[in-house]
């Protein structure tokens, strides 16, 4: 009952930053096209002039994770040993028990599935510290595990770091042991304290994960949290670490079934809360949390549970082919590993994953446009080089990039990719095959942003050509493949 309450808040919450953040979009879009007297069709003429957000790019770390697509989340804790969601702080330390813990499984385990950032839960609602927190008595040093010397964050920042994956952290601000909690100053100082420990003891910290819940403290006052000074600490102390959800760097997408929206812009309009003061508008591309089981802690009977390769694909073209990082969370069990059903499930998503995308059918074909840049060619598009990419003359945005394949090609998949390094551009495309004799539209599609993966009916076609329709600006398309993915 009470979880339901507290679950509802947060669900509450974070929905309101979600159509916070789509009430935003579609007033800066609405605002854009009105500015430009384009039809929503986008087939008027425009100009990019004057146009808001052209401007605006990702910082370089922004930039590196969405790159990496794949991060692997860690729901590991009290609950793992106590077979709930929602711990209520109430816990005996002494519960914390992992027979076979080994973080070196973990990572290896992620990076074999090609996820390249971790994020583990340092401490989750329930105040139960993963470290040997000062500040606290509530952690591992008051367990049994490793006779009360153990620290699971160090063992994983090492095994991150000698594996070369980016370790990231969730510290959960709201804490249900903590007797300060609702005492703002004195809860926020503790806070602080924590983040400290994370921030200095452990090597760099590529991601720091908060959570926005927020429930009554003990004393029934609610806790006011100092999002700007949590930010200016780990601002000062790792200065590379990008902060998300309830942060400035990365946004959350809205639900927690991993699917991005079918628009879905990097720029919008920035968060009172976690941009204050910011003019203009901000680059806040969105992140896609999911666990693979129905919980995001272990429990022994969702070991069945797991979620089919079909749904993991399914969520994957939903979120790193619709703009978004695919955060996925795989909890270690109470051995302190993952388990075995989980560990076959990413095994196979990778295969599948190296299947869809082994012969880009339109890698390195002819590819002519309706006009190029100095040195932007159309073959940029097809190179299969990340660094470059095929851009119109200045100040077209409207274009045509089109390929011929030879032969009559089976197709059933697009991958697009902007050049975001240089902001996110595209508002309205179409993919068209040329068959039987005429041009047939295959795709209709409005944002493409990092990556946008298009799956149709399988078309025959001897040539496609990618219509670019509205642009916000002079589009930059860094990469058009074409695919004929097998079901796995
Ligand atoms: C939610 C939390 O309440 C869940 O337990 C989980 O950590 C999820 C990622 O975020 O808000």
């Amino acid at each position: 009952m009470e979880k339901q309450r507290l679950w509802g808040g947060v669900r509450a919450s974070r929905r309101e930053l979600l159509a916070a953040a789509g009430r935003s979009v579609c007033a800066w879009i609405l605002a854009a096209y009105a500015q430009h007297g384009a039809s929503a069709d986008g087939a008027q003429e425009r100009s990019p002039q004057g146009m808001r957000g052209m401007l605006v790019k990702p910082t370089p770390q922004q930039l590196a994770w969405q790159e990496a697509e794949l991060s692997l989340f860690l729901h590991f804790g009290m609950n793992t040993f106590t077979n709930r969601e929602w711990g209520d702080g109430e816990e005996d330390p002494g519960l914390f028990n992992p027979t076979a813990l080994d973080a070196r499984q973990w990572v290896q385990v992620a990076r074999e599935a090609g996820f390249k950032y971790l994020i583990l839960t340092a401490k989750h609602h329930d105040g139960f510290c993963l470290w040997p927190s000062k500040h606290t008595e509530h952690s591992v040093k008051n367990s049994p595990w490793r006779g009360g010397k153990g620290d699971v964050v160090r063992e994983f920042a090492n095994a991150c770091h000698a594996a070369g994956v980016k370790m990231g952290l969730y510290l959960s601000p709201w804490d249900r042991h903590e007797r300060t909690y609702g005492d703002s100053p004195a809860y926020n100082a503790f806070y602080k304290n924590q983040l400290i420990e994370l921030l200095t003891h452990y090597g760099e910290v590529a991601e720091v994960w908060f959570d926005g819940a927020c429930g009554e403290g003990p004393n029934g006052k609610k806790q006011e949290y100092d999002w700007q000074g949590y930010y200016a600490l780990i601002r000062r102390l790792q200065p590379r670490a990008l902060i998300a959800i309830s942060g400035p760097d990365i946004r959350w997408v809205g639900n927690e079934d991993g699917y991005a929206r079918e628009t879905e812009w990097s720029v919008q309009d920035p968060n009172p809360v976690y941009h204050p003061g910011a003019q203009g508008t901000v680059w806040y591309p969105a992140e896609c949390d999911v666990s693979i089981r129905p919980g995001w802690f272990w429990h022994p009977q969702e070991d069945s549970q797991v979620k089919s390769l079909e749904h993991l694909m399914d969520i994957y073209f939903k979120s790193v082919g619709r703009n978004s990082v695919l955060l996925l969370n795989v909890p270690p069990n109470n051995r302190g590993l993952l388990s075995e059903p989980d560990v076959e499930r990413l095994r196979a998503f990778r295969a599948c994953l190296d299947r869809t995308f082994a012969a880009d059918l339109a890698r390195g074909r002819p590819a002519q446009a309706s006009s190029q840049g100095a040195g932007l060619r159309a073959s940029n598009a097809v190179d299969g080089r990340p660094d470059t990419y095929w851009s119109p003359a200045e100040g077209a945005i409207e274009a045509v990039l089109e390929l011929d394949l030879g032969q009559p090609t089976a197709l059933n998949l697009a991958l697009t990719q902007e050049n975001i390094a240089q902001g996110q551009r595209v508002a309205a495309y179409r993919i068209e095959a040329w068959s039987e004799g005429a041009w047939k539209e295959i795709v209709r599609g409005t944002t493409i942003g990092h990556k946008k993966l298009d799956r149709f009916p399988e078309t025959t076609a001897s040539k496609v050509r990618l219509r670019l329709l509205q642009s916000l600006a002079c589009p930059q398309i860094r990469t058009f493949g074409l695919y004929r993915a097998p079901a796995c």
